[in-house]
């Protein structure tokens, strides 16, 4: 079987731009969560008005601005969810050293870069221009800036990538379907390296008007928007919706070898699986999440016990958080893991930088690398009283400041609307 290590990282979140940035700003316990006010007056009149928005400024500082990624000319004709790709692409590229020109090198390199909700706001603009405006208000970038595929195309377009090209759309389970598939890729031989990941940019009036009609977001924590996303948290009450984009390079274990890449740890394992159960709400026993994370286990071939850290979906609604809790739990206090609750090590980034949709599960998995990498673990910001019920509650949450411990192998969890539930198990490459 061929492996796949992660030899490449880039990331545009509510923390800043660039991994580094991010990293050091969510380890230290920094929220990239604000308030919408400011935005627009549309945004004024709904119930939930936080968001875990991409800073604007230079990338000197680690912040955004499109100029300085990309040429206009390129960015005029991208979606500003591809555009937080294509900066998050670049990056990761950068830091694999991965620059092919010859042609065998070119073909097998592939890109799978999928997005959950894609660019609303040109849906919307042009719905209403066409509307008023007949025929001639439509852009002929309409069609391009529209489809979500269009992330994977231009990045493929931009670096001459001829390898497979393929864009997964499946909710908040996009990111780690697109990295976990991208890795069957390069195991299966069709390629050697891919661009993997997931982008996000909806912060638009609809989409917070549609997540809060379906019940989703949190809206008691509009004049305190650090406090919003409280992962775990007895007073959790919704997720906070946010922005951005992940980005990882995988390479097959003797291509990066051979050329001596850095090797931040190895995709061991992949689950995939389904609660068949509601379209917006978990099943309460949490059954889609331990079928995924079972799998993901079985594929890497390990034992419960062998888990060190687990980066959960957790997206602070009272529902999802006590699901997942249970399952997690289930698989890991089972007969093969570990003895004690407290024994059993989980955060949820969510609570720094909110649900990035699309792009979560590929910015968490970044997280995760970066922790087994690192032997740390990231923090659950807002976690004050683990509960609802207390009782359920009784592992390490890693409480909003972050903890040194070895990390040998982890699980990166993401759920999606549709009921879809994927797992990912990263470990150190030894
Ligand atoms: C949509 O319209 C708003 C308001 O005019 C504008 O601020 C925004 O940039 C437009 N978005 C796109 C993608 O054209
Ligand atoms: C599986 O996916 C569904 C999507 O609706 C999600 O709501 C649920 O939380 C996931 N399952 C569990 C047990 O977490
Ligand atoms: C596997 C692992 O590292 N478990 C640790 C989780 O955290 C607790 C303390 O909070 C440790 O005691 C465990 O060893």
């Amino acid at each position: 079987m061929r492996r796949v290590v992660i030899t490449g990282l880039g990331a545009v979140t509510p923390l800043g731009a660039g991994v580094k940035h991010t990293w050091r700003r969510l380890l230290d316990g920094n929220t990239g969560i604000v308030s919408t006010t400011g935005l627009g007056a549309k945004f004024d009149l709904l119930p939930s008005r936080v968001a875990g928005l991409v800073p604007q400024g230079s990338r000197q500082d680690g912040f955004w601005q499109a100029k300085d990624w990309l040429p206009a000319s390129e960015a005029r004709q991208m979606a500003l969810f591809a555009q937080y790709a294509a900066a998050a692409a670049s990056e990761a590229l950068d830091d694999a050293g991965w620059h092919p020109t010859a042609q065998h090198d070119l073909e097998a390199t592939g890109v799978t870069i999928g997005s959950g909700i894609g660019n609303l706001d040109e849906a919307y603009n042009t719905s209403v221009a066409f509307d008023q405006g007949g025929y001639r208000k439509v852009s002929p970038l309409f069609v391009p800036r529209l489809l979500i595929n269009l992330a994977a195309g231009h990045i493929s377009i931009r670096y001459g990538f001829k390898g497979p090209n393929h864009a997964a759309t499946t909710a908040c389970t996009t990111g780690v379907h697109a990295i976990g598939d991208a890795s069957r890729l390069i195991m299966f031989g069709d390629a050697n390296v891919m661009v993997a990941g997931g982008a996000e940019s909806c912060i638009h009036p609809l989409a917070v008007a549609g997540f809060a009609r379906a019940r989703s977001l949190a809206t008691a924590w509009n004049d305190n928007p650090a406090a919003s996303s409280r992962p775990f948290d007895r007073d959790r009450a919704g997720f906070v919706i946010g922005e951005g984009a992940g980005i990882m390079v995988l390479e097959e274990l003797e291509h990066a070898k051979a050329r001596k890449a850095n090797i931040y740890a190895e995709v061991r394992g992949y689950g995939l699986s389904s609660d068949a159960y509601h379209m917006t709400a978990p099943q309460e026993d949490g059954d889609g999440a331990y079928l995924a994370m079972k799998q993901a286990l079985k594929h890497a071939g390990l034992k419960p016990n062998a888990v060190d850290y687990v980066n959960a979906h957790a997206t602070s609604t009272i529902l999802g958080d006590a699901a997942e809790n249970k399952a997690i739990k289930r698989l890991l206090l089972g007969s093969e893991g570990r003895k004690r609750a407290s024994e059993v090590n989980i955060s949820s980034t969510k609570g720094a930088i909110g649900h990035l949709l699309g792009a979560a599960g590929a910015v968490e998995a970044i997280f995760t690398a970066l922790a087994v990498n690192h032997n740390v673990l990231p923090p659950t910001l807002n976690l004050e009283n683990p509960g609802n019920p207390p009782e359920q509650f009784d592992c390490n949450y890693v409480a909003k400041v972050a903890q040194r411990r070895p990390v040998n192998a982890a699980l990166s969890n993401s759920f999606g609307f549709g009921g879809t539930n994927a797992s990912l198990c990263v470990t150190k490459y030894e």
